[in-house]
């Protein structure tokens, strides 16, 4: 049996375990990039592990996120990665250089390698042919010093595509698509690996839209295969000596094969508050529209800015709708106004923001109370917007600008425009003055890593007891995502940090009195539904929780990302033997977990709770155990066992 593409570059950086679907795989890791709301933290991991320079072939620090500087703290933080990255061997991406997953597309990805980074939406690479994957900080600290990168092993699910896309309908539509088939669960455990003769009509843009994508459905990476258009892509960016070709073998074994017909798609919508919320949008046609976003990780390519401003080209936006153009990348900006599709933009009334995440995560530009904003982003979940009440629903460009005409939600197909000529530039304009190289490793000793004061020391965790007693603090329900434990928006970012000053603010969204109640309680244990930890990577996710005293989480299933970063803080994340069992306990009574050390080799601990037993399970590997009973991987890490 041959193997797939995902087979293929996992046996090539495998440094131990096995390709068995399930097994714990170990790999080596090519490149990492980190961005400014993860990266203060997973630097300061990196220090902490002691490693003097990267062992990467490519690192990258990018700011994209945090770059309100609405106080002195973000501009602290930029100030400490560009210092640390200087002197530790890695290269920094300068606030206003643009996104992360764009830039890195753009200027570094390579097909056939691996990357990881400390963002749920490193797999957008894969639209290159890297295979790629979001982490937790210090699984990318680790890498970035050499060591292996842990995955279960994933199994693969493959898309075949036909046919190619009719006018008005995107690559965003295909991966709302995949949702609408998969759901924000459906990934879980999985890889999608695109491919088929429709492949050969997305270009690496439209690709990296689809790949980008795959963390809503909770997949361990997306990837496409390298072929024509990815050379043509490296080639345009001034790098075709880093495209390879890159195939599945012919007779390779997927776990499942779904069909997408690519002429059948039609324009479609996610509707608050999930990804997988999706109709077309023909169906919702007349709803008042407030604002429009064009932007993000998802949407920010020159393509999808070009087909905007062909679309907005002599025609203004409703006076009803106040909409938001940031480009991905400084690239993406530089040619808009060279081009002079940015005059297209701006003349329609749009307002220009910086080439960062901004609203996407609530930095700005947030909607009127219960305004529906419609967003070509790739997360809606509530409150993420900044505004509780406002309702986000996920478009490609052309619905978002169609609907910023009209100021209702409207198919792009039925305002009556010729199909748009838009193809990618044979070169694009490479000027690489925002990306800072390291200091050679003769200067970086002497090199002195900035800190202020919003700067503090990683909390590390506790070694797991073999007893633990502990209130039920918090009991939460079904599809709790990293947004819901641990916010972002412009009020809260500034502390990445911090995690003392964060941890205020964990699961305000659900209960602002969570802190208090924790700290209160000392040892805490929450409990939640089904794919609890789903979205970002954030590890503060898991480490504001530890600050307040949470030994355990216990859930009827568990998101990949947080999974693990919950492990490396030394939480216990624990499953329900019987998902019915969850409505027995109650919020505020006490749990007990008994036998926890031999649980963890046996893989069932016993619950107690209110006289009840109630059965457990958990499937840590070898290493995952090691780690709990060291108190976390900087602990594990610092024993010496990178
Ligand atoms: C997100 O889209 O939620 C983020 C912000 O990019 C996160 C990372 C973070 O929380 O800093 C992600 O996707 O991992
Ligand atoms: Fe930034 Fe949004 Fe992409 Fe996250 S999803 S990296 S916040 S643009």
């Amino acid at each position: 049996m041959g193997y797939n593409l995902v087979e293929k570059i996992i046996a090539a950086h495998l440094v131990s375990g096995s390709l068995v679907p399930g097994e714990e795989a170990a790999l080596r890791i090519d490149q990492t990039l980190t961005q400014d709301a993860t990266g203060t933290m997973a630097y300061l991991e990196f220090e902490a592990i002691g490693v003097d320079r990267v062992q990467t072939e490519r690192s990258v620090a990018y700011v994209d996120h945090n770059t309100l500087q609405s106080g002195f703290e973000n501009a602290d933080d930029h100030r400490y990665l560009q210092s640390v990255a200087k002197k530790h061997g890695i290269w920094f991406s300068r606030p206003g250089n643009g996104i992360c997953h764009q830039v890195h597309l753009e200027r570094f990805g390579i097909p056939g390698k691996t990357l990881i980074g400390s963002d749920s939406h490193t797999p957008t690479a894969g639209g290159l042919g890297m295979l790629a994957f979001g982490a937790g900080g210090l699984d990318v600290a680790v890498a970035m010093g050499g060591g292996a990168y842990y995955i279960t092993m994933p199994r693969v699910i493959k898309v075949e595509l036909t046919g190619s896309l009719r006018p008005f309908v995107t690559a965003k539509d295909l991966s709302l698509e995949l949702l609408r088939i998969l759901s924000v669960k459906g990934g879980v455990g999985r890889v999608i690996e695109w491919g088929g003769a429709g492949v050969l009509s997305l270009s690496v843009p439209e690709r990296a839209t689809v790949t980008n994508m795959g963390a809503e459905l909770g997949a361990t990476s997306s990837i496409f295969p390298s072929d024509e258009r990815t050379r043509a892509f490296l080639k345009a960016q001034g790098r075709e000596r880093d495209f390879v070709p890159l195939a599945p073998d012919a007779d390779a074994a997927y776990e499942r094969v779904i069909r997408i017909d690519l002429d059948a798609l039609e324009p479609l919508i996610a509707c608050p508050h999930m990804p997988d919320k999706v109709v077309p949008v023909k169906t919702l046609k007349g709803v008042k529209v407030d604002q429009v976003c064009l932007g993000s990780c998802t949407n920010s390519s020159l393509y999808d800015m070009r087909k905007a401003a062909a679309m907005l080209r002599g025609r203004t936006i409703a006076p009803s709708v106040s909409m938001s153009v940031s480009p991905g990348s400084r690239q993406v900006l530089t040619m808009l106004a060279d081009s002079g599709d940015l005059t297209d933009i701006l003349s329609s009334g749009a307002r220009l923001l910086e080439c960062a995440c901004g609203p996407c995560i609530g930095m700005g530009f947030s909607p009127n109370s219960g305004g529906v904003s419609l967003r070509t982003f790739n997360r809606n979940f509530e409150g993420r917007s900044g505004t509780r009440d406002a309702k986000v629903y996920l478009v490609s460009p052309e619905t978002a600008v169609a609907s910023a005409l009209t100021g209702e939600i409207t198919d792009p197909r039925t305002l009556g425009l010729a199909a748009l000529e838009v193809s990618l530039p044979e070169t694009f304009r490479i000027d690489d003055s925002g990306v800072l190289p390291p200091a050679p490793p003769e200067e970086a000793g002497a090199l002195e890593v900035l800190r202020g004061p919003n700067i503090r020391p990683v909390p590390t965790g506790h070694p797991v007891a073999d007893r633990i007693d502990a209130e039920l603090t918090l009991k939460l329900g079904d599809n709790i995502t990293t947004d819901h434990i641990m916010p972002a928006g412009a009020k809260i970012l500034p502390y990445r940090s911090n995690v003392p000053k964060i941890s205020e603010f964990c699961f305000e969204v659900v209960d602002p009195s969570f802190p208090a109640r924790a700290k209160a309680a000392g040892e805490s244990i929450l409990v939640g539904g089904v794919n609890y930890g789903q979205g970002s990577s954030r590890e503060h996710a898991a480490l504001a929780p530890l600050y307040l005293g949470v030994r355990a989480v216990i859930a009827k299933s568990f998101a990949r990302i947080h999974a693990a970063n919950l492990i490396n803080a030394g939480i216990l994340p624990l499953c329900f033997a019987d998902p019915a069992d969850y409505d027995k306990l109650r919020q505020g009574e006490r749990l007990t977990l008994r036998g926890v050390h031999a649980g963890l080799e046996s893989g069932q601990i016993t619950l107690e709770a209110d006289g009840a037993e109630i059965p457990l399970v958990c499937a840590f590997s070898e290493r995952q155990r090691a780690i709990l009973l060291a108190g976390g991987l900087l602990n594990y890490t610092r024993e010496g066992t990178v």
